[in-house]
């Protein structure tokens, strides 16, 4: 059963995130954090690589792409907020 983050786990889980660029979006509870690339095929190859772990994971970013610039947006659409598996996919999309 997937849960919001408590005020506790926004601490452990997000406070990490936030030193590697990630941030709240305004007026909603969900991060945001803007890959920017060499060029159109790295960004789009990170973008299919992310795509796997998505699908593995069933939980999906919402995202776009401009060129070489990908603009991912997390949050869990199941309980309308952020949850563990937003921290989770974040770290993931961090190392790929
Ligand atoms: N992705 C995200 N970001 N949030 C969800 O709540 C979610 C998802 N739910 N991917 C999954 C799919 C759900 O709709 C299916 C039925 O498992």
């Amino acid at each position: 059963m997937i849960e919001l983050l408590s005020d506790t786990a926004r601490k452990t889980m997000l406070e990490p995130l936030f030193e590697t660029g990630w941030a709240m979006v305004d007026g909603r509870d969900a991060i945001c954090k803007t890959f920017v690339f060499g060029n159109f095929i790295e960004a789009f190859s990170w973008m299919t690589r992310a795509a796997f772990w998505a699908e593995k994971w069933d939980h999906h970013p919402e995202w776009s792409n401009v060129y070489k610039t990908v603009e991912v947006t997390l949050a869990t659409h199941d309980v309308d907020g952020l949850s563990s598996l937003d921290a989770k996919l974040a770290r993931k999309l961090d190392t790929l």
